[in-house]
């Protein structure tokens, strides 16, 4: 088990360094990107450690500027065809070797302790909604406004986007990442055929230029009505949201993938018992057998807190010794 998002702004210690260096500031020195990456591993005691990074690091060195001010920042947005055509994608995942070097640092702390430490980037669709919006937005018009009205464009930008992230990854395996996880955060915002031809194959194909690579390959998306879609891709483990009946997917899966997720996060700011009660529902629903990845829907929020986490970590792993978990 382990907690998407499982260092960030819901522990003292993490606000603690944010206090001293920028979010991206923090992202680009290895040291502290180690030292945060390591505290929900002290702290919660989860079964994985996931490099502290952003999706958003790898835009930069395409041509574009990224910060961080209460929300993402990029500036200046992809609007059109001559913006798609401006941007680098040769040489970009080169260009951030401090990731490499952070990955390096972590997997030294964590020699001793046998715990897998997973790489990620966004996908290419996901990517593409924040370099066309500049940010967060609440209704990702530009999005499809350029999806719909120039989709050469669109296509031109999310091939440049699947060469970055494939190149990325691939470069995050060779530093010692042992998995990697695609973030498709905004696939939920298209229909099915719409999300295959915009989203799923380009992940598909960074999926099949991964596979020599031999680490496991998680994909997560939000969305029941994706799922039929995302099975289709050449993935490890397939990650869900907590609308999804886990007992079904395992059955439309069959034994040989995994399955991760499905706590709503929302449940960090119930009391202990209700974190136990949906700790042992989500065990229930996958059923007893292995492949079952325990993590939440979508990140953990802000608003959490680290007895709620811990406690979390805590039940599944007592509870999931009956289910087949490994303790
Ligand atoms: O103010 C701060 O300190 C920055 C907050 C923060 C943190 C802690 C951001 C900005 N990113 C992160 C870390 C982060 N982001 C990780 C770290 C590893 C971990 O501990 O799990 C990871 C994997 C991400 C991935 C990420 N960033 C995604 C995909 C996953 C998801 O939750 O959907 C997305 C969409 C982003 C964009 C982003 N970066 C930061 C924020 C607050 C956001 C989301 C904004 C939005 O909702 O659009």
């Amino acid at each position: 088990m382990w907690l998407m998002r499982q260092a960030g702004r819901y522990m003292d210690t993490y606000q603690a360094v944010r206090k001293r260096v920028s979010f991206m500031e923090l992202c680009r020195t290895p040291e502290l990107a180690c030292e945060v990456t390591m505290m929900p591993i002290e702290q919660l005691g989860v079964d994985a450690a996931i490099l502290f990074s952003d999706i958003l690091v790898p835009l930069e060195p395409m041509g574009v500027k990224v910060w961080f001010d209460g929300g993402p920042q990029i500036a200046p947005a992809v609007r059109c065809a001559a913006d798609v055509d401006a941007l680098r994608f040769e040489g970009v995942a080169d260009d951030v070797g401090y990731v490499y070097e952070a990955i390096g640092l972590i997997r030294k702390e964590l020699a001793s302790r046998e715990i897998p430490l997973l790489g990620f980037s966004g996908s290419p669709w996901t990517l593409a909604s924040y370099i066309i919006e500049g940010g967060t937005s609440r209704n990702h018009h530009e999005l499809k406004r350029l999806m719909f009205t120039e989709p050469e464009a669109m296509h031109r930008l999310l091939d440049k986007l699947a060469r970055v992230v494939s190149a990325y990854l691939r470069r995050q395996i060779e530093a010692g990442v042992t998995a990697v996880q695609i973030f498709d955060t905004w696939g939920i915002l298209l229909d099915r055929p719409t999300w295959e031809e915009f989203s799923g194959q380009y992940t598909a194909r960074i999926m099949r230029e991964l596979a020599d690579c031999n680490v496991p390959i998680i994909h997560f998306a939000k969305g029941t009505h994706l799922l039929p879609a995302v099975e289709a891709l050449p993935c490890d483990v397939v990650s869900v949201d907590w609308t999804v009946d886990l007992g079904a997917l395992r059955a439309q899966l069959g034994a040989h993938r995994g399955i991760q997720g499905n706590i709503d996060p929302a449940v960090m700011r119930a009391p202990d018992a209700v974190i136990e009660k949906a700790a042992l529902r989500c065990l229930e629903a996958h059923g007893p057998g292995p492949g079952h990845v325990v993590n939440f829907g979508h990140g953990i929020t802000p608003d959490a807190n680290v007895h709620a986490a811990r406690h979390l970590v805590q039940a599944v792993q007592e509870l999931g010794t009956s289910f087949g978990g490994v303790a």
